[in-house]
């Protein structure tokens, strides 16, 4: 176990594919957002699901009934997970888990987001996302890599959940630090997917990891 996930950002089918064949194999899971699937569509997952767990981060943020379509459609398309945002209610993130746990796949819940803006808004109400993911049934958590000391409050909240951890890189956060704070895999994007040598990136974080 790697305790590494991709943020696949990029927009071209054919790099997505081809960073997918290289890197699937050595990392936990590789996650899809907007960019890529505005560009490729929902098929793309099942192409990706070739070589690696797939989690597609909509962060899905509607009323339950909108929620649960949009999760069955991820699903049907092979995501292995699905990422929702907390702050629309706990009716609505448990609308997810429902069809979630239909097809025997997860939910990650946002909670305090890695960019300055979280200070703005979620920061207050982290906490209470932490205990609004755990009584709706979700898996786990998404929470700051460019915060360790606010990761490690948020671990000892969090319980047995899973924590995802994105920032690391790009935005500043460190993937060790990360870990150490209480995250069980980040998520890296940018300095992968941008490095000259995406593999000899994500090997160096890999190797980072097993410290
Ligand atoms: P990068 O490593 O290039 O900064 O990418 C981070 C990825 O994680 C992006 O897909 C972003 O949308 C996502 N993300 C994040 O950066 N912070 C959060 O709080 C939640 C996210 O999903």
């Amino acid at each position: 176990k790697s305790r590494l996930i991709i943020a696949l950002d990029v927009t071209d089918r054919t790099e997505a594919l081809s960073i997918a064949e290289k890197l699937g194999g050595a990392v936990d899971a590789i996650k899809v957002n907007y960019p890529l699937v505005l560009v490729c569509g929902l098929g793309i997952i099942k192409d990706i699901k070739k070589y690696a767990n797939v989690i597609a981060d909509f962060k899905v943020a509607d009323i339950p009934n909108t929620n649960s379509l949009i999760c069955r459609e991820t699903f049907e398309a092979g995501a292995d997970a699905i990422i929702c945002q907390g702050f629309v209610g706990k009716d609505s993130v448990k609308a997810c888990v429902d069809v979630a746990n239909k097809y025997g796949r997860e939910v990650y819940v946002v909670t305090e987001m890695s960019h300055p803006g979280a200070l703005d808004f979620l920061q207050p109400h982290a906490f209470e996302l932490v205990d609004l993911a755990f009584r709706a049934g979700a898996s786990g958590i998404i929470a700051p890599a460019t915060r360790p000391e606010r990761l490690v409050d948020i671990r000892c909240r969090a319980g047995d959940m899973k924590i995802l951890s994105p920032g690391v890189g790009a935005q500043g956060g460190d993937a060790r630090k990360a870990i150490d704070a209480g995250a069980d895999f980040v998520i890296v994007g940018r300095s992968i997917y941008n490095a000259e040598d995406p593999y000899a990136a994500a090997v160096n974080f890999i190797e980072q990891l097993r410290r």
